[in-house]
């Protein structure tokens, strides 16, 4: 093997000047062509960018559509707040019409009050035609009194008949001479009711017949005991054994007198009704506990103070010709007069027939007499339901009643009409202890609407004017019973609003 150090290295080729030079010229050139290519590239990457493409159109799509949903979606929560401001609005104007309506019955239960302090005869229930009863404006709102027409249910079918109501038109169901008998005939009563309601109200515990007492109530459940003490309202009548909201209420769902479209359409709408095109009102209707009558003025049974009383207003002769003439006439039982007192009488009616008045002359001294009792039915406003409970009126007489009060209404200032209008004394006498023509206790039944007949509001009041100043003795809001004013008055305010 031959030792390479041996060999010698092989000469390295000179670089001359014109090689160097020729190889700079090949390297510009290929740098510049390498440029020439690089810029085509961009020209052609930019060229290629710039040219519009499917997928840019769809994603400028997508982005059209995103905006259009939150456009829709802001108008649409606009549209919302709008809403739901309006509903504020209204609820709001509402909720003042309910507040103006609120006071217009306070304003109107004051306006009654006064009234009712001022008025010309203390006893004489003041006619609609003297009392602000119907419409009434007060600011921007507006007020009624629902009344009765206690002489035809049928003829308010449509409105109420506006004004007050008379409680002593009704029976007290704590007045002492009240019996089952009495009123077991009355609009839906049995006689189990009327037997129970006795059983209630009376002090003992022993079942009357068809009654009710703790035995009976004990086996209720939950069970609980007779009261055995007065009644405090009607509505304590629905804890009376056997009394349903039915006989309690009858077709008057919202005890307005008046024959509502749900009151004449069977069952098609609550409550149950018959369906006769006349309003067949409950025992509410009927009954009352707030009637009494003060004491106060000539007693009837004392012959002195009768003397002194009739010389005062029809003179001496006269006076001296009635007492001979009401000692001459036994009482009831045809007790002899004593020495210094005519028989007794039981009651002013039968003081008129056996004193044998005038009708001219008992009107004026009536005035001036006392009751009997405290607690006596209102035969000037009784309804003919209430009249036929009266013993010696009957179904025979309180249809003859009813009609002549209608026609002769100038003539009822005291009970000595009853006498002519029955046409038979024995009756008459028989009715007297339970009659009077005078009212001390007077039901407001107020609703009113406030502005643009809205926030419609009802509240009863029961006055008692028997001290002299008038005082409400109970108040009841009866909003949710529903509108009580009747279709005509509704139309009415409809039409009275589309004229505005
Ligand atoms: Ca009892
Ligand atoms: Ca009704
Ligand atoms: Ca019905
Ligand atoms: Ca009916």
């Amino acid at each position: 093997m031959k030792l390479l150090v041996d060999q010698p290295p092989k000469p390295v080729e000179a670089e001359t000047p014109r090689v160097l030079a020729l190889r700079r010229l090949t390297q510009i050139a290929e740098l510049s062509r390498q440029q020439t290519e690089l810029r085509a590239d961009l020209f052609n990457r930019a060229r290629e960018r710039s040219k519009p493409r499917l997928g840019d159109r769809r994603n400028e799509g997508s982005v059209l559509i995103i905006v259009l949903w939150i456009s829709f979606g802001l108008v649409a929560l606009t549209l919302y707040f709008a809403h739901s401001m309006s509903l504020e609005l209204r609820a709001a104007d509402n909720r003042v019409a309910a507040v103006e309506a609120e006071q217009a019955i306070n304003g109107a239960a004051r306006y009654l009050s006064n009234i009712l302090a001022t008025v010309a005869y203390p006893g004489v229930m003041p006619a609609p035609m003297e009392i602000l009863c119907e419409a009434v404006p007060v600011g921007e709102a507006t007020f009624w009194l629902i009344g009765r027409d206690t002489n035809d249910w049928a003829i308010n079918l449509t409105r109420p008949a506006f004004g007050l109501v008379d409680e002593a038109a009704k029976l007290n169901l704590n007045a002492p001479w009240l019996t089952a008998e009495m009123i077991q005939y009355l609009p839906g009563m049995t006689p189990q009711i009327a037997a129970a309601i006795m059983d209630w109200r009376d002090e003992d515990s022993t079942v009357s017949t068809d009654g009710a007492e703790d035995e009976t109530y004990s086996r209720f459940t939950p069970p609980y005991k007779a009261k055995n003490a007065p009644f405090e309202s009607v509505e304590e009548l629905r804890l009376v054994a056997g009394m349903t909201a039915e006989i309690l209420y009858g077709e008057d769902a919202n005890l307005n007198g008046v024959l509502d479209p749900n009151e004449n359409d069977a069952d098609a709408t609550a409550p149950y009704d018959n369906r006769d095109g006349r309003l067949d009102p409950g025992l509410m209707e009927y009954f009352t506990v707030h009637s009494y009558e003060p004491t106060g003025g000539t007693n009837i049974n004392s012959q002195a103070d009768v003397r002194a009383l009739l010389e005062t207003v029809l003179g001496q002769s006269r006076a001296g010709e009635i007492i001979t003439q009401l000692r001459r006439t036994g009482g009831p039982g045809g007790q002899p007069p004593s020495p210094t007192n005519y028989p007794p009488v039981g009651s002013v009616l039968e003081f008129y027939l056996r004193g044998g008045f005038t009708l001219d002359e008992f009107a004026e001294i009536a005035d001036y007499l006392a009751p009997t009792t405290n607690i006596l039915v209102n035969v000037n406003t009784a309804s003919q339901p209430v009249l036929e409970c009266v013993p010696g009126i009957g179904f025979d007489y309180a249809a003859q009643l009813v009609a002549y009060r209608e026609s002769n209404p100038g003539l009822l200032r005291s009970v000595a009409w009853v006498a002519e209008a029955m046409g038979s004394d024995t009756n008459a006498i028989l009715a007297g202890p339970f009659l009077t023509t005078r009212s001390y206790q007077y039901t407001a039944d107020i609703a009113a609407v406030g502005r643009h007949q809205r926030g419609y509001q009802r509240v009863q009041f029961v006055f008692d004017t028997s001290e002299g100043t008038p005082i409400i003795v109970r108040r009841q809001d009866l909003t949710h019973l529903g509108w009580a004013l009747g279709s005509d008055t509704r139309a009415e305010l409809l039409a009275w609003k589309e004229q505005r």
